[in-house]
């Protein structure tokens, strides 16, 4: 099964330079970036180095899904954001998840032996709504998610075509794992141990992008099968 590597970039020239070099571009059949409209090198950086970049005309995340769901030529692709948070040895572990005959494979930051970037700190509240939404998914459509939000992942191209994604910015990932478990799809989570961001800032308000998940969530509940 041939494999392609998309990755995400808004703005993200300080962890693009510090992690270029781990990338495991020679595993896969093709790699290519799509891009939320940097205006700090991130671009020029990768096209320096020959990795053809997409520039977004419509900005966000779930865009950026859509575009690579397009455009990519093989069936397991794997969308790596490259902020920091993401464990680079984990690319080849969703890679082959798919490979293996997987629909969708999540780099999941709840399974037991995993951790996420608000380790240690007092009140983990991003991580508490993650789990919060991820209990109400599993709820609401009979899945067994311990991540239902991390878009660390990797889908098989036709399944992906399935789930007709068509939410924006950062409740895309929610939306594709809600979407998995109406179809009843096979979906494998790996531990992951996440990171804390390099540099930059992060594009993703904690209240907005609740309020966006949370929209997500009523709206599937509404349109059940509908899709
Ligand atoms: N292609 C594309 N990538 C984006 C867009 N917005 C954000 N990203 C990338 O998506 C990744 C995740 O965004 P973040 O802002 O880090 O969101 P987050 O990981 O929830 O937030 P932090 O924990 O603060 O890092 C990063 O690599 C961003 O550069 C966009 O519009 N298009
Ligand atoms: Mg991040």
């Amino acid at each position: 099964m041939q494999s392609s590597l998309i990755i995400l970039t808004f703005n993200e020239i300080e962890g693009v330079k510090a992690l270029f070099k781990d990338i495991p571009f020679n595993q896969f059949d093709e790699c290519f970036v799509i891009d939320g409209g940097s205006k700090d090198g991130t671009k020029e950086f990768f096209e320096e180095r020959n990795i053809k970049v997409i520039s977004q005309e419509k900005k966000g995340r779930g865009e950026a899904f859509r575009i690579g769901m397009e455009i990519s030529n093989s069936d397991a692709i794997v969308f790596f954001s490259p902020d920091g948070n993401e464990d680079i040895n984990d690319i080849v572990k969703l890679a082959d998840a798919i490979k293996q005959g997987n629909d969708m494979a999540i780099a999941s930051r709840f399974l037991p032996e995993s951790q996420t970037d608000e380790a240690g700190s007092f009140i983990p509240y991003r991580s508490w709504a993650n789990q919060i939404f991820t209990s109400l998914a599993n709820l609401c459509f009979k899945g067994n998610l311990t991540d239902a939000i991390n878009g660390f992942r990797a889908v098989n191209k036709n399944k992906f075509k399935e789930l007709k994604i068509n939410a924006d910015g950062f409740a895309v990932e929610y939306q594709m794992s809600i979407r998995a478990m109406k179809k009843k799809q096979r979906v494998k989570e790996i531990l992951t141990i996440e990171r804390k961001r390099i540099g930059g800032e992060s594009t993703a308000k904690s209240i907005p992008t609740g309020f966006k998940i949370l929209k997500v969530l009523l709206k599937e509940i509404l349109i059940g099968k509908n899709f």
